[in-house]
């Protein structure tokens, strides 16, 4: 018998106002040395049935809304933990892009409760609150390229590379 499963059982007995009586409990405690294993395995996956299925009906919601854009012809954009998606956007130089751009986070997963996209060459900066959309524009430089832009209002913002996505110039 275990020191722990001693302590419990004569912490029961307190409990319930009895005598502690030790020759009794190491009967109890060699009775059952399994079940609290058995009963961590039942949580264990009862709380991943649970949480898979949380998940799953989250992401077929999100998804579904992938398909319908809030504004016709705009490009969908995703900003969630796992940054932005798609990534890299493409655009012709000086074409103005607009973006039905969508967060699928939670409040409590953000600080400040919002995704960010922020960019100095790109001179923009929006924020999106936590599981909304809006729709936004940004308009592609004149020289081809490779431009950057973040989100500088979470999980190590600029610093973190995942917060990064790339607009794309191409003639
Ligand atoms: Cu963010």
């Amino acid at each position: 018998m275990t020191s722990r499963a001693a302590r419990r059982a004569s912490g029961r007995d307190l409990l319930a106002g009895k005598a502690v009586a030790p020759k009794r409990e190491h009967r109890k405690a060699a009775e059952k040395p399994r079940p609290s294993k058995l009963r961590v395995l039942a949580f264990l996956v009862v709380a991943v049935a649970i949480l898979g299925g949380g998940i799953y009906l989250a992401g077929s919601v999100f998804m579904g809304q992938r398909d319908r854009p809030s504004t016709p012809g705009a490009l969908a954009m995703r900003i969630s933990m796992d940054g932005f998606d798609p990534n890299p956007i493409t655009a012709k130089p000086g074409e103005t892009l607009t973006i039905d751009w969508w967060n699928t986070d939670a409040s409590m997963h953000l600080t400040n409760g919002m995704h960010t996209l922020v960019s100095d060459a790109l001179n923009v900066r929006f924020e999106l609150p936590a599981e909304s959309r809006k729709t936004i524009t940004i308009t592609a430089p004149a020289s081809p390229g490779d431009y950057d832009f973040w989100c500088d209002s979470c999980c190590g913002g600029k610093d973190n590379l995942k917060m990064h996505g790339t607009l794309r110039v191409e003639a």
